[in-house]
């Protein structure tokens, strides 16, 4: 199984990557998640991409892409994975193509998330209180839907000619969603 996961911030797709990964038995690689761990380890790359994080901003695509191609070749990942949060605009998604081509493999499905803004405005203040996390205020979420109604919305239609965009509705208690993941994605 090789899945790309989109979805506005909040919609779950790192809620919904854990349960899929274990169900799949396959890696995610969590752009965000990864990004987190360097900056929490003050690497070089987490001092690069903090400032980016911490405003809602996208991280360059070349840090982003150069990270995602060295991840790709690890030993884990060639029975299939789960990329969640990448690619996140047109330009990852094409970089994204290349470094699979080169590869020789191909994607089985992209699996979009929907919520609406109030609701992961919701969720994300939840969780501000919950971790803490820094780009959690309302301001920074603010950015962070722009930038995905800007730069990640339009990888939707990228995916949606090729014929592998799955959508489902991320409203709803985790559980009903993992389900009706599945159900789609058996569907397929
Ligand atoms: P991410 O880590 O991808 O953050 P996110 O979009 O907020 O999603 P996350 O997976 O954390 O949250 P989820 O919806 O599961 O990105 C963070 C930053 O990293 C970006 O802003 C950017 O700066 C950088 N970055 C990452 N990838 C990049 C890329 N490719 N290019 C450039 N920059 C990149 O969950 C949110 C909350 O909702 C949780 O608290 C969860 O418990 C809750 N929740 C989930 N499902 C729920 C449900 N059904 N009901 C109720 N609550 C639910």
């Amino acid at each position: 199984m090789r899945l790309v996961l989109i979805g506005p911030p909040g919609a779950g797709k790192g809620t919904q990557a854990g349960r899929l990964a274990a169900r799949f038995c396959v890696p995610t690689i969590s752009t965000g998640d990864i990004f987190r761990a360097n900056v929490k380890g003050e690497t070089a790359l987490g001092k690069k991409t903090q400032e980016y994080m911490s405003a809602g901003a996208l991280v360059p695509d070349e840090v982003t892409n150069a990270m995602v191609k060295d991840r790709l070749v690890q030993d884990d990942v060639t029975a299939g994975f789960l990329l969640d949060g990448y690619p996140r605009n047109p330009e990852q998604a094409v970089q994204l193509d290349a470094m699979l081509a080169e590869l020789g493999i191909g994607l089985d499905a992209v699996l979009e998330i929907t919520a609406d803004p109030e609701e992961v405005t919701r969720r994300l203040l939840n969780r501000a209180r919950l971790e803490g996390r820094e780009d959690d205020t309302e301001g920074v979420i603010r950015t962070r839907l722009a930038v995905y109604a800007d730069s990640t919305a339009p990888v939707t239609a990228f995916y949606a000619e090729r014929g592998l965009l799955v959508r489902v509705d991320g409203i709803g208690d985790v559980d009903d969603v993992t389900s009706r993941i599945v159900a789609a994605l058996d569907a397929r």
